[in-house]
């Protein structure tokens, strides 16, 4: 049993920042991920943790309780294990400084990025959910105030990109751009074991994943390609499956094969994902996985980001299915 420390330690010369570094992040990850773990097993046991905690957030969405107790716990982790100069998270407007004990900033590298609860509208009903986070080097020099620039980079940029998805079991899966690795929570010990070593795309396509439900508000060439997952025809029709938390549609698809689609529609004129805490982690892991990932034109980790919040079309998986989305959709527009 390969534990995920070891995991790290083992496979240092992949990583081109500090060890030491990286394994003080992924405690702050570890603990943050178990303390929230073990709040959703019980969410059905405790109303001081599931339903709305009758705030609105920035997103102008109903915040859950559980949103605001991820957020906390995951800024009280990072915080405390002394490795980050910034975080943003999806919860917050603003990013976050840390600053250091007799200082006014912080002399760490690791800019973080976070949607601490995903799939916020499946916590009170037991369907799986997740943690996303991203993480780059900052641009500003150490011995500055971090800026908005040091949030705003390109999704290639990112050093470390991962999520944690609560469900049947809770899975930590990771890229640093080497491959992508899935470690399974042990709960009765409070270990992650390697579970899902170089996870990729299987060659066979089986499964499209979008909310139908839009339809009538899809432009024309998202409508095309829906039709053509349904027809009778090869491989096809491809199975339709949709749980409406990207961690879980994503790990699914990562694993058996299928394309993800959150487009843009009449009601949402830039989607509803959003690109720094959703679509480039996701994003990093896709391409790793060997898949590609797209806002319907262009590639997702190559978007120069204008603002924390902005959001984004995203359509990810296996590179044959993007390519046939991206077709679809450069068609519909001649
Ligand atoms: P959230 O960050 O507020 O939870 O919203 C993001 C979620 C994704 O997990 C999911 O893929 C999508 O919203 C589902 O949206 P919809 O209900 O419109 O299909
Ligand atoms: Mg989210």
């Amino acid at each position: 049993m390969y534990t995920l420390g070891e995991f790290i330690i083992d496979n240092r010369d992949r990583f081109l920042y500090s060890t030491e570094s990286l394994l003080r992040l992924f405690s702050s990850i570890k603990l943050a991920a178990k303390a929230i773990n073990k709040e959703v097993n019980k969410a059905g046991l405790t109303k001081t943790i599931i339903g709305s905690s009758g705030i609105i957030n920035i997103q102008g969405e109903h915040q859950q309780k559980l949103d605001n107790y991820a957020h906390k716990v995951f800024i009280e982790s990072l915080k405390s294990r002394n490795v980050v100069c910034g975080i943003a998270s999806e919860e917050e407007k603003n990013f976050i400084m840390i600053k250091e004990e007799n200082d006014n900033f912080s002399k760490n590298e690791y800019i973080v990025l976070l949607d601490p609860l995903d799939g916020s509208s499946n916590i009170d009903v037991n369907v799986p959910i997740g943690t996303i986070f991203s993480v780059y080097i900052r641009k500003s020099s150490i011995n500055t105030n971090i800026t908005l620039e040091d949030f705003l980079q390109e999704g290639h940029k990112q050093i470390l990109a991962g999520y944690i998805i609560y469900g049947s079991s809770t899975i930590l899966v990771y890229t640093i751009g080497n491959g992508v690795y899935g470690f399974t929570l042990d709960p009765t010990i409070g270990t992650f074991y390697l579970s899902h070593p170089n996870i990729s795309f299987p060659e066979k396509e089986k499964i499209y994943s979008i909310n139908e439900g839009n339809y009538d508000r899809f432009p024309i060439g998202v409508k095309h390609f829906i039709k053509y997952c349904q027809e009778n025809k090869g491989n096809r029709p491809y199975t339709a499956r949709y749980i409406g938390s990207l961690v879980g549609d994503f790990h699914r698809n990562m694993i058996q094969g299928g394309i993800y689609i959150y487009p843009n529609h009449s009601h949402s004129p830039n989607g509803k994902l959003r690109l720094l805490y959703e679509c480039n982690p996701i994003a990093f892991l896709t391409e790793q996985a060997g898949g590609k990932a797209s806002d319907g034109t262009k590639r997702i980790l190559d978007i120069k980001p204008s603002s924390l919040h902005q959001r984004t079309p995203f359509i990810c998986g296996p590179i044959n299915m993007v390519n046939k989305f991206e077709a679809f959709m450069n068609k519909s527009k001649i």
